[in-house]
């Protein structure tokens, strides 16, 4: 603790001190209380398997068996794509990339797969465990998409975790292929528009904690809001991936809004802008197998750095589609580990190496590995039934409602969550609806999230189309909604609905800048100050970051650090759903030092609503009162 103090000390930080700096600084010697992590935990589990885990059916905890973990193969883990960037740099990799015949994976199970299938929840005990047999049994894939998106805020939001720890120790295990992240612009891994030096210093120190590719979309396919994190990427020596999001249909005459010619525009204005890579973001899925062959081969004349494509396979042509591409040329596909893939997620590694055997591009992976690991995942996956997006079958209606797969499984637990679960068929049908009058839009976070909230508010509500010009200037429509009339997210291509604009608006003016221009930069020093004593440990600058793009959503994390301790600690089941009676459980808080669990007995509620919750801790009787909130 002493250590602790003397480098978090304001003077040690500011360089101000001096031989004298521990004689007269008495708060060095002011060290915290030692946690009592076993009564934090208790705590934790008494609440859960009483209450339930918020958004989780209370039902009976599932008995599963273990989970098949591949062997970590012996012997050094073999070099990948991260030597090759570190010792040569984004161009030197760039080189490399374009010298390969075979098409690259870029593997998304720790990212957008789970985001797409289970509603962002996978935790990172599940990841650490497998992420060391993958560095070595998955050493040519071109990157590892695992950390960005929506994984942030859920980390802190709902699995009561700390994002960054979840970078670093993955970072730990493996050494040596290319971490990606997925950076939604100036609205980096939130909903909103950020200032840019929130921006700035969020690419920073995500690259200093093991970001190497940064894919960076703009929801709008507006290049100005991408600019300022192109230009962070690039300073801090680590890869720009660029995004253009893909919507409409090329092949459609009728949909001209989108067509061949914007896509080839936008890829060189992002080559301009300084990518590195080119992305086509294809986050519904709606890239057709031929539209793909075409889009790609337009591209690739069009740009000369690498093409990434990105693409989600709920209409089940995610394979065709890829192969398409892959004559055309494009470099590297997005794929996800087998059990974690099709439907809403990426299509399967493990499909496509079949579906390109005896073509002279076929992805060098073992498939044996990719099976193996297949395994893996296929048991972790039933950890997070509740969370399911309940997709039985590839279905061609995303090319009508054309909602990304990231948000699929998403909305629907919002849906869930306003009892709107019955009326899912509508929800959709008004989704597309609102998209064409907000002006056939870019969907993608937090477009597609803005398009979401305003369909569930119709839903909610039974407003049709025409009742929100009816009587649109009487309702308060959702907040996100009025936010993007404002232009607060940004431009969209060709501009706002005028008249629906005027409606939402009720007379305010909209933003027609970019708004980080405006927004006023964040005070990193007051929000470290503000943040201590709330922690109980020292503020770090991870902290600080989270806290600049979730107040709430931070302090609330902290808050129930406080109150329940570090419950990733806890198996998935566990903590989910609690324990059951007479069930015994060993938990590694630190490396040599086990708590033993026992969950003696529930007694009935008292007339005050709680219950004695009788628990066994190291063998010792130990009880906690919760209240009974069924
Ligand atoms: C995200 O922004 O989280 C996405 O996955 C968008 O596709
Ligand atoms: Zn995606």
């Amino acid at each position: 603790p002493f250590l602790y103090n003397v480098v978090n000390h304001e003077d040690f930080l500011s360089g101000h001190y001096y031989t004298t700096f521990i004689d007269t600084s008495p708060e060095l010697f002011v060290f915290p209380q030692p946690l009592d992590r076993g009564s934090k935990l208790l705590k934790y589990l008494a609440e859960t398997t009483v209450n339930g885990f918020p958004g989780v059916p209370q039902h009976l905890k599932p008995s599963l068996p273990p989970v098949r973990l591949p062997q970590t193969p012996r012997g050094t883990l073999p070099h990948g794509t991260k030597q090759i960037l570190d010792q040569q740099g984004p161009e030197g990799l760039i080189r490399w990339i374009k010298d390969q015949k075979e098409v690259l994976l870029t593997d998304t199970t720790f990212r957008d797969a789970h985001q797409s299938l289970l509603a962002t929840r996978v935790r990172t005990r599940d990841m650490l465990n497998i992420i060391s047999p993958t560095a070595h049994m998955l050493p040519n894939l071109f990157s590892l998409e695992m950390w960005g998106g929506a994984t942030f805020d859920v980390a802190y939001r709902f699995l009561k975790e700390d994002p960054w720890k979840r970078l670093a120790a993955l970072r730990t295990e493996c050494p040596n292929i290319l971490f990606q992240m997925l950076l939604r612009g100036s609205n980096a891994v939130g909903y909103t528009s950020y200032p840019d030096n929130v921006i700035r210093a969020f690419v920073k120190y995500s690259a200093e904690m093991g970001i190497d590719v940064f894919r960076i979309f703009d929801s709008l396919n507006w290049l100005e809001g991408m600019t300022v994190a192109i230009d962070a990427v690039r300073q801090a020596g680590k890869v720009a991936e660029v995004a253009l999001c893909y919507a409409g249909n090329i092949l459609d005459p009728s949909r001209p809004k989108y067509d061949l010619k914007y896509y080839v525009n936008m890829a060189k204005d992002i080559e301009k802008a300084g990518a590195h890579i080119l992305c086509i973001k294809d986050m519904a899925g709606l890239l057709k197998p031929e539209a793909a062959y075409q889009l790609i081969s337009a591209l690739k004349d069009a740009v000369e750095i690498p093409v990434h494509l990105h693409m989600h396979d709920g209409s089940g042509n995610g394979i065709y589609a890829y192969a398409r591409a892959i004559d055309a040329g494009v470099d590297i596909v997005d794929t996800a580990i087998a059990s974690f893939a099709g439907m809403s997620s990426q299509p399967s590694a493990n499909t496509l190496f079949h579906a390109l055997e005896g073509h002279v591009r076929q992805p060098n992976t073992n498939i044996h590995n990719l099976n193996e690991l297949s395994h893996y995942w296929e048991d972790v996956r039933a950890y997070y039934k509740d969370f399911e997006s309940c997709l039985l079958f590839p279905n061609s209606e995303v090319y009508d409602h054309e909602m990304p797969g990231g948000q699929y499984s998403n909305l629907r637990q919002q849906a869930k969550s306003l009892g709107l679960e019955n009326q899912w068929e509508k929800v959709k049908q008004v989704y597309r609806q609102v998209s064409d009058m907000f002006g056939d839009i870019i969907k993608v976070t937090p477009s597609s999230k803005i398009v979401g909230d305003m369909a569930l508010y119709m839903v909610e509500n039974n407003l049709t189309e025409d009742d929100i010009y009816d009587i649109g200037d009487t309702l308060s429509f959702p907040n996100s909604v009025v936010e993007f009339f404002s232009g607060n997210i940004g431009q969209p291509y060709q501009g706002f609905p005028k008249e629906l604009q005027r409606i939402i608006l009720k007379g305010k003016k909209p933003l027609t800048t970019r708004p980080g221009e405006t927004l006023e930069a964040a005070n990193f020093a007051e929000i470290r100050d503000s943040l201590t004593g709330v922690l109980q440990r020292p503020v770090t600058a991870c902290d600080v970051l989270g806290h600049s793009l979730y107040p709430k959503v931070f302090l609330d994390w902290a808050n129930f650090v406080n109150t329940y301790g570090d419950v990733s600690i806890l198996d998935t089941v566990t903590f989910f759903y609690g324990l059951n009676i007479r069930e015994e459980i060993r938990v590694d808080i630190e490396k040599g030092k086990t708590l033993v669990i026992k969950l003696v007995s529930i007694e009935d509620p008292l007339p005050d609503g709680t219950r004695i919750v009788n628990f066994e801790l190291n063998g010792l009787p130990r009880e906690v009162v919760v209240k009974d909130k069924n």
